[in-house]
């Protein structure tokens, strides 16, 4: 399989994030991008490829231009406006009950982005917990150029593909950033697909959280069927969405299927659940999938609660590949550092029907060099 990659991922330098406003050494780090390259690289098995500029038109199809405005110029702003943190993260943000009893249309009218850069980060944003940095935007950006090449590779002949993507995205709505994730960059490939193709497009979810953004880019659309497997919001971020009574509306009522588990949720239930979240896919026409892949579901995770070993990624895979369509397999969260290269290796091998055989534990240098 190829394995489309870039180093430009390490100018998203991220090191510390908030949470419930405590500064902790941040989750998603460049670290993650170089474990997984390197693993896959010493499989032997995989190819890597660096993408091709696609600019912003793809991006434009799914995103606001106001998102993309804001963040080409926003660690610029910050830094016009003397601001001299490490990192852009907002304090204040338009909670929907501030304007409450405000018509649609006045709130419209004079609702706006302010000037302040943290004010602006609100506006845009969506949690308090994805820090954006000098080298965000062209990483963002970049992350983008990698899922859209592993697309061409599949619309290409390929039977799969993977993308590993850095920063991640099924957090990024059409207007909203947040959950680490600037574009999404499997929502922009799902509208890509259907744009070339002309077909019905799926995107199956596993990462550990509820891909927001996805489910709301695609909420009233019938011909990008989102199916999410991940913990319930009830306990886990992103809060407010990712029921199972959440199923699309308009053209899109019956395309959006969410299966939320359990805290503590086993390899079987997982299984289960990925065997619900195939037939659903394979229930409708469609030659692709776009699959977001995390790891965050892995018994360790210092951000998830469920059990997950690295066999059932293996066996996901394999059912995941067994629908027979082409994948395009797009990185997604994962903050276990230890077990992220094997998690991988276990996934992509099974979605190519290739046994699974651990590989000796091996260490990083501070650039990600294989020691
Ligand atoms: C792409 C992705 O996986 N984004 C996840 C964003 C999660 N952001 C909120 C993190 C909340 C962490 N809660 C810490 C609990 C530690 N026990
Ligand atoms: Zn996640």
């Amino acid at each position: 399989m190829q394995v489309v990659y870039t180093p430009a991922h390490l100018g998203h330098d991220v090191t510390v994030e908030t949470v419930m406003g405590v500064e902790i050494p941040a989750n998603e780090v460049a670290e993650r991008a170089e474990i997984i390259r390197a693993a896959l690289d010493a499989d032997g098995g995989f190819e890597r490829s660096e993408p091709a500029e696609y600019g912003t038109a793809p991006i434009t199809a799914v995103h606001d231009p106001g998102l993309l405005s804001f963040l080409e110029v926003a660690w610029s702003e910050v830094r016009r406006q003397g601001l001299n943190g490490a990192f852009l993260s907002a304090d204040t943000y338009p909670n929907r009950s501030m304007f409450e009893g405000m018509s649609d249309e006045a709130i419209a009218r004079l609702v706006r982005e302010p000037e302040h850069a943290a004010g602006r980060a609100g506006f845009w944003g969506l949690d308090s917990a994805a820090p954006l940095v000098a080298g965000t935007y062209v990483v963002a950006r970049g992350a983008v150029d990698v899922a859209l090449t592993a697309m061409d590779l599949v619309l290409g002949g390929a039977t799969a593909a993977y993308g590993l993507c850095r920063p991640p995205g099924h957090h990024a709505a059409r207007s909203m950033y947040g959950g680490y994730c600037f574009f999404n960059n499997a929502a922009i490939v799902a509208e890509a697909i259907t744009a070339a193709t002309g077909e019905r497009v799926a995107i199956l979810d596993v990462d550990f959280h509820h891909g927001n953004g996805t489910q709301q880019i695609f909420w009233r659309r019938g011909d990008v069927r989102y199916v999410s497997i991940h913990a319930d919001p009830q306990r886990q971020y992103p809060y407010f969405l990712g029921r199972a009574d959440e199923t699309g509306e308009g053209d899109g009522a019956g395309e959006n299927l969410n299966i939320p588990l359990r805290a503590g949720a086993t390899n079987e239930e997982y299984l289960e659940a990925t065997d619900r979240a195939v037939e659903a896919i394979a229930a409708v026409p469609g030659s692709v999938v776009v699959v977001s892949l995390g790891f965050d579901t892995y018994g360790l995770d210092p951000i998830g609660d469920f059990a997950l070993t690295t066999d059932v990624y293996h066996e996901v895979g394999r059912r995941v590949a067994a629908l027979g369509r082409r994948l395009v397999i797009l990185q997604e969260g994962g903050y276990h550092r230890p077990s992220l290269g094997e998690n991988a290796r276990a996934w992509l091998r099974g979605a190519e029907g290739r046994p699974f055989e651990p590989l000796p534990a091996v260490g990083f240098t501070a650039s990600g060099s294989v020691v």
